[in-house]
């Protein structure tokens, strides 16, 4: 019953945007309004804050099952901290209370899976399908059996090379933006401290290789390290987004070669994983170390580790896409249209900053 009135909301706002041409503009967007910041307080600790508004109106007669909007979220896994926040976040979401079904599935980092699950999504005829795809390629054919179904497709956090008609929007991070942010940093870094013209040797521990974050960050961080002659990249390969993996990869990569003087960790767990390593060979990392170490999503252990003095800086990607999905989902349950691509803002942080305060604030 739920589809029916939406597709015949989604035939009429597809129409309206016909009319006026701007749906399914490609331009991006800023979304920091539609959700809480990086710095604003868990969703784990505002869903505890209004216990006594259970005890009136249970949620059983706010809302009769009927009513819930059914949604399928195709999670990548569990390979992170930024994938353990943004786990928390859908389903501290989409709760029962706020008028949601939430069928979780975690793909363990294959594709396949997630392909089955979102058939599955399909064969159970849920509202919303919602997929933080593993890697960008290859859903054409599970995307137009949605579409045939008459399900909206919702993308979250990475990137699919797909039609853009067959998807409502994607919200995430600006990966490219990240990696070039990484190397300006990078570039000031050294120059500030006389080494702007030394020859510097770089390696690469990389995130799964095809998913988005990985292909924006290691694009964004060469568009910077073309401009710099002096740098030169001795390596790159996946560790893929995990922290073990990101260990092994850094112990070959320091029996490899002995005159590393900068890691890039695509995700801060494998940082994690590489200062280990680090330290295992009897080296040092960090603002006073032997190696210069910056990795992304800035997640509370990467702020932990700059405090220790381990990581030099954390260029941010919040995960924290639960409310964004849950305001696009309303938007089109209304017949309003939305941004076809929404990008978060994000910041980062360093060694030079008052880190304590900064995490102390941080909610995740
Ligand atoms: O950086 C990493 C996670 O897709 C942005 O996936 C996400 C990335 C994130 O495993 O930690």
């Amino acid at each position: 019953m739920r589809k029916k009135t939406l597709s015949v909301m989604l035939g009429a706002a597809m129409a309206a945007s016909l009319l006026s041409g701007c749906g399914g503009s490609s331009k991006p967007a800023d979304v920091t309004t539609a959700a809480p910041a990086a710095t604003t307080a868990a969703p784990a600790a505002d869903t505890t804050a209004a216990p006594e508004a259970d005890t009136e109106a249970p949620a059983a007669d706010a809302a009769s099952s009927d009513d819930l909007i059914v949604v399928g979220y195709a999670q990548v896994g569990a390979e992170s901290d930024w994938r353990t926040a943004n786990t928390e976040s859908f389903k501290s979401t989409f709760t029962e209370e706020n008028g949601y079904k939430l069928i979780f599935d975690d793909a363990q980092q294959k594709q396949e899976n997630q392909i089955k699950a979102i058939r599955s999504f399909i064969q159970q005829d849920v509202d919303y399908i919602v997929v933080a795809p593993v890697v960008e390629t290859g859903w054409e054919a599970v995307l137009q059996e949605a579409q045939e179904a008459g399900i909206p497709v919702i993308l979250s956090d990475r990137m699919m090379d797909v039609d853009e008609s067959l998807y409502e929007c994607w919200v995430g991070g600006n990966f490219i933006k990240e990696g070039e942010d990484a190397g300006t940093w990078l570039a000031k870094y050294l120059e500030d401290q006389g080494r702007g013209d030394e020859e510097i040797n770089i390696v690469t521990l990389q995130g799964t290789i095809g998913a988005s974050a990985q292909v924006g960050r290691t694009e964004g961080f060469a568009n910077i390290l073309a401009e710099h002659s002096n740098w030169k990249m001795l390596d790159k390969q996946t560790g893929e987004f995990t922290q073990a993996k990101g260990q092994e990869v850094m112990e070959s990569f320091l029996k490899s070669y002995d005159d590393i003087d900068v890691v890039v960790a695509e995700n801060d767990n494998m940082a994690f994983g590489a200062i280990d390593a680090i330290k295992a060979a009897g080296k040092t990392c960090g603002p006073d170390g032997d190696i210069i170490i910056f990795s992304f999503d800035a997640v509370k252990a990467a702020f932990d580790a700059m405090i220790a003095g381990d990581l030099n800086a954390a260029f941010e990607c919040n995960p924290l896409h639960g409310p964004r999905v849950d305001e696009i989902i309303k938007k089109l349950e209304k017949g309003e249209t939305v941004e076809k691509i929404q990008y978060v803002d994000e910041a980062y942080f360093d060694t030079s900053m008052d880190l304590e305060a900064i995490k102390a604030e941080r909610a995740y």
